[in-house]
């Protein structure tokens, strides 16, 4: 299949890929695939305008209904789900199967949706007063923005725009400008739902613009965007969230991560290999979930680690559209230079490299393939603490747990973490409040590849925000408390007397 190809079976037009300012290159062997026309910031604002226009409609569509929308964009992504797929893997790199898996993680949000569109709960509460009820109501925010990043061009997107439809909110949606591509085919696919629904799906509901930092500019400026749900790094998260604060707008920010694993003696090794390797290497290290750090109990340390090394030797490094292909390229030559720096530091702060180093430089010149790396750390020094977008696993020794899990708090991350033991008194300490200190904690598996039915997030410089299931919904609606006075008297809360 030709990348044009590809690009096609999307359903993605000569006027959409040709002929713009934007080059997108695709880092499968560093070619251009597409120039495709930017949004100017004008459209952005006219954008926006639609989208308070179609606010003022689908607000007022019962939520089970808005339901149904989310159902049918769900079936056409099972039937797009393969040629989606490709598109991903095509534009940002990742090997096929996590292109189809991140469009798998498309239809489970929006069968999550689908049933909550039917369980906006809010509470009855008792009242301190005499014939008077009280009780929470969960009413549609507004116009909420939606950035997204590069790694992942599809799912985010999707936990974000599943949950705000059904709670009644139009989206607008500003794709990486490293992979726009991706976004205009889930476009047209929300268009043919939109299509499929029938007419009370306003028009500007759904949008995408396409362009760089400066429409997002626009987004945060704008009093009529409501909530800005942000996925990116955190010099970015910070500056929307500092301009999101001038208006006192609300946020999601889903940051950075440094994630670490703690392997203790007990753990099953055979198994912890593996979910070590996935996680390290899979998206070729460019999760937010990536596993980064490697703290492991001194007695299996040696053990351990000669054992990865010879897996990660085995590697199938390639191009990420080939079956069998485990390690597909980085971005671009910039993430190749940000591994390259980081190695050079590791070494400096005492670190011994296994792996890392260019590959395929002469199949793919114009690409930026790299082997993954382990580094061995005498301790968890400046480069340890940074998160680099690439595939190199710091790996340390611990010998008593609370110290172990210390040194994986001690990041300014705090997204994903996991422990491997069998150990009960173990595992369950690295779960309680003395425990991990990341929004998720998991026990013998690595820290990636989340389902969509927990919260997504985490803490401190992970931004806080929360996305996807359990109750992250809340996030894109409005909370109204109402008492209500069915009785003769008006009695004040408190027991305050205020006679006139
Ligand atoms: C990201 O890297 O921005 O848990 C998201 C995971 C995926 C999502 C990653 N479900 O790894």
């Amino acid at each position: 299949m030709t990348y044009q190809h590809i690009l096609d079976a999307c359903g993605l037009t000569a006027a959409e890929t040709t002929g713009g300012t934007l080059s997108v290159t695709t880092p499968v062997d560093g070619s251009e695939i597409a120039r495709v026309p930017m949004h100017s910031v004008a459209d952005a604002e006219a954008a926006i305008a639609k989208g308070v226009e179609a606010f003022e409609a689908w607000r007022k569509v019962p939520a089970p209904r808005r339901g149904e929308l989310v159902r049918l964009l769900g079936e056409e992504l099972r039937r797009e789900k393969e040629n989606l797929g490709r598109l991903v893997s095509l534009e940002c790199g990742k090997i096929y199967q996590e292109g189809l898996g991140e469009v798998q993680e498309m239809i489970d949000i929006c069968d999550f949706a689908v049933g909550l569109s039917r369980q906006l709960y809010g509470l009855t509460i008792a009242s301190e007063r005499p014939g008077h009820s009280m009780r929470e109501t969960w009413h549609p925010l507004g116009v909420c923005g939606i950035i997204t990043a590069f790694n992942f061009p599809a799912a985010p997107w999707c936990w974000n725009a599943a949950l705000a439809l059904v709670c009644g909110d139009p989206v607008i949606a500003k794709p990486s400008e490293k992979t726009p591509l991706t976004q205009l085919a889930i476009q047209k696919i929300c268009d043919r739902a939109m299509a499929a629904f029938g007419g009370d799906a306003p028009e500007g509901l759904i949008q995408t613009l396409i362009g760089e930092r400066d429409l997002g500019e626009v987004l945060t400026a704008s009093r009529d965007v409501a909530l800005i749900s942000a996925t990116g790094s955190v010099p970015m998260g910070k500056a929307v969230a500092a301009d999101m604060s001038k208006r006192l707008g609300k946020t999601i920010l889903e940051l950075g991560g440094n994630n670490a694993m703690i392997v203790a003696p007990s753990a099953d090794l055979e198994m912890a290999v593996r979910a070590i390797v996935f996680s390290a290497v899979g998206t070729a290290g460019q999760r937010c979930t990536s596993l980064r750090r490697l703290i492991v109990h001194e007695d299996i340390y040696d053990q351990l680690i000669p054992r990865l090394t010879k897996v990660y030797e085995g590697l199938s490094i390639g191009s990420p559209l080939e079956a069998g292909t485990l390690v597909g390229p980085l971005i671009d030559a910039g993430a190749m230079t940000a591994m390259e720096k980081a190695l050079e530091q590791a070494c400096a702060e005492g670190g011994t490299v296994h792996g890392g180093g260019r590959a395929l430089t002469d199949q793919y010149p114009d690409a930026a393939y790299v082997a993954p790396a382990i580094v061995e750390m005498p301790a968890q020094s400046a480069i340890v603490h940074t998160e680099t977008f690439a595939p190199i696993l710091y790996a340390m020794k611990y010998t008593d747990l609370d110290a172990a899990i210390a040194m994986q708090n001690a990041v300014p991350q705090g997204l994903s973490s996991c422990i491997f033991s069998t150990d009960l008194r173990e595992t369950e300490h690295f779960l309680s409040a003395q425990g991990s200190d990341c929004g998720i904690a998991n026990v013998n598996i690595g820290p990636s590849g989340a389902e969509i039915g927990g919260a997504f997030g985490g803490e401190k410089e992970t931004g806080g925000g929360r996305e996807s299931g359990s109750d992250a919904w809340r996030a894109y609606m409005r909370r109204q408390t109402s008492t209500v006075n069915y009785s003769r008297e008006l009695p004040l809360a408190q027991g305050i007397s205020f006679e006139i």
